[in-house]
């Protein structure tokens, strides 16, 4: 449970009898995310922030240089979404901060908990009109847990301390501090300054929340006839796939996942199920709505029709938002699941054997959506179908390969198909939808998973708003595939403009031209290929897998078919 052991337990103590009397600001944010297990942060330079690099180098940490600062970010939040530890982004003052800005917001809506470190001109110079001088902590505040401004150098480590309890206060999110370049640049006498100690200021987050709910659970789950649990992100967070797992099998019950709780069941397990959600929801008496909120994805809880419904959240806010509910129990959602599995197992019949019938109904059904769409998965139409550029991926995927899915319809098809087959292996950007999250994201689960292959899906459009930064990649030696579904459009957004404006007029703003971005690669000098049919997209895989180094595979898709999800365009209802 990564991050319910308070991080940087086993890490050696810093020695207050330090020969070095003094210690500048810089290398006191390495010690303190040193003591977070922080072993490496994602940056791009600036006068103001140079002493922080100073401090990793004493410290072991490694410092990732980006070419923008939203990557930086969003390496960051996948960082901490990989490790559960607080990943970290050090950016400058300014620019540097704005730049980022995307990055935050998204680890927001994903409950991440990441660390901006943001530079500020200097103290002494405050409202003077000070190089790239803002009120970053106003515009950060909105979308993380905590920001503000460190006011002293002997309590930067202190203010570390404190965001990452923050960030982990309840659900997950990311904290912002801002620190002055008199305060990071200034020594001061070691002994003075503020540094708790590693493992000794964080709680454990692993509640349980009312024990008699735990038995009210119970109750309902051992006398469900048709129930379903949906397994959300927070599954992830809470590092609780095993004992969801052991939760769905035990007591038999249908499970669906979404978001990076995908893959807490592998695909072909008898309980895994995808494709019949909505008729699960139709015709389930009870729904376990386990680590995901009730939003736009959910239809704001309006998609659930069982009488009882129970809700499981690491956030108190967050239950009972939207619609009403009839149990809500706010904790870690590892430790809630097994407590309740716990009292389930005291009853003398569980039900579980009761429920086969209806997960034999599902599964029928699931089966039959399978089969029925099947033929257009392996279409062999060109240009090449989206679908069958999702299947062939989800056929190339290894047990050990992360998948992380950028863009807007092609991964959509792509959510309808590929499989993660482990937890762990499914990125996707969350809620806030943010387009560009691929690159640092690939970044990050290389850097923190080495043995794992990483295999990026971006649409033409995403790709190239950060795609830039896998020279980064490149230059740490952190390998990567980026398969990009080139449609020539933002076609996400030319499907609804179409439907209202017609054809004519429904292609403005949306046309992003033929872009051959294998040739992106030969500038980089990495494998790069381009598709145009549908049996060479399994071959030019192979050979960028074969490759072992960074790759740009461009496969060229039908800029005429959009995703069910995108013809429905239900994620703007
Ligand atoms: C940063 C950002 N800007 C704009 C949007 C709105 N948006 C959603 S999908 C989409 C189109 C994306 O195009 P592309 O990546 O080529 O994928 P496609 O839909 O063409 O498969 C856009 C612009 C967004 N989600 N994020
Ligand atoms: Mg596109």
């Amino acid at each position: 449970m990564a991050q319910t052991v308070p991080a940087g337990k086993d890490l050696p103590q810093i020695s207050l009898e330090s020969s070095e009397q003094t210690i500048s600001g810089g290398h006191l944010v390495a010690k303190a995310l040193r003591n977070e297990g922080v072993d490496a942060i994602f940056t791009l330079c600036g006068g103001h922030i140079i002493d922080i690099y100073d401090g990793c180098i004493d410290e072991g940490i490694k410092v990732i240089d980006v070419r923008h600062e939203q990557v930086a970010a969003h390496a960051a939040d996948g960082y901490s979404r990989m490790t559960g530890k607080m990943g970290c982004a050090v950016v400058t003052a300014g620019p540097g901060t704005t730049n980022s800005v995307t990055g935050v917001a998204n680890a927001f809506r994903a409950e991440s908990p990441m660390l901006l470190i943001g530079g500020q001109s200097a103290l002494s110079q405050h409202m003077m009109g000070g190089l790239q001088n803002l009120a970053h902590v106003d515009m950060l505040k909105p979308i993380t847990k905590f920001a503000t401004s460190v006011p002293t150098t002997e309590r930067i480590a202190d203010f570390i301390a404190m965001a990452a309890r923050e960030a982990h206060n309840g659900a997950f999110g990311p904290a912002y501090l801002e620190i002055p370049r008199d305060v990071l640049d200034l020594k001061v006498d070691l002994r003075k300054a503020v540094v708790p100690k590693a493992g000794a200021y964080r709680a454990s987050t692993r509640s349980i929340g009312d024990p008699a709910d735990i038995e009210k659970l119970a109750d309902i789950i051992v006398h469900a006839e048709k129930p379903c649990i949906l397994l959300g992100q927070q599954v992830w967070t809470c590092r609780a796939a095993e004992i969801a797992r052991a939760f769905v099998e035990k007591l038999n019950v249908p499970a669906y996942m979404n978001g990076a709780g995908r893959g807490t069941l592998p695909p072909g397990h008898p309980l895994h199920f995808q494709l019949t959600r909505r008729d699960a929801f139709a015709e389930a008496d009870v729904t376990i709505v386990v680590g995901t909120p009730f939003d736009f994805r959910l239809r704001y809880g309006k998609s659930l029709k069982s009488k009882t419904v129970v809700q499981i959240d690491m956030s108190y806010a967050t239950i009972g938002r939207n619609r009403d509910i009839s149990l809500g129990i706010a904790g870690d959602v590892g430790a809630v699941l097994e407590a309740v599995l716990h009292a389930t197992s005291g009853r003398s019949d569980n039900g579980s054997r009761s429920r086969n019938e209806w997960v034999a109904s599902l599964r029928a059904k699931e089966e039959a959506a399978v089969q029925a769409r099947l033929p257009k998965l392996r279409s062999d139409a060109t240009p090449i179908h989206p679908y069958r550029l999702a299947y062939e991926i989800d056929q190339f995927l290894t047990d050990n390969t992360i998948f992380i899915g950028d863009g807007g319809d092609v991964v959509t098809f792509a959510g309808n198909v590929v499989q993660p087959k482990a937890p762990g292996l499914w990125m996707d950007p969350g809620p806030l939808g943010t387009l560009g999250v691929g690159t640092g994201f690939a970044m990050a689960a290389k850097l923190t998973q080495p043995k794992r292959e990483v295999v990026a899906l971006f649409g033409d459009g995403s790709f190239a708003m950060t795609g830039f930064d896998l020279q980064t990649a490149m230059r740490f030696g952190l390998p990567y595939i980026a398969i990009v579904g080139n449609n020539m459009y933002m076609n996400q957004i030319r499907c609804g403009q179409i439907q209202k404006y017609g054809k004519e007029r429904g292609e403005v703003g949306n046309y992003l031209g033929e872009v051959n971005f294998e040739k992106f690669a030969d500038m980089l000098g990495i494998y790069g290929e381009a598709v145009r049919e549908p049996g060479q997209i399994r071959p030019a895989l192979e050979r960028a897998r074969a490759a072992g180094t960074c790759a740009v595979i461009n496969v060229w898709l039908d800029p005429d078919a959009y995703a069910p999800g995108t013809e429905n365009q239900t994620m703007y209802k």
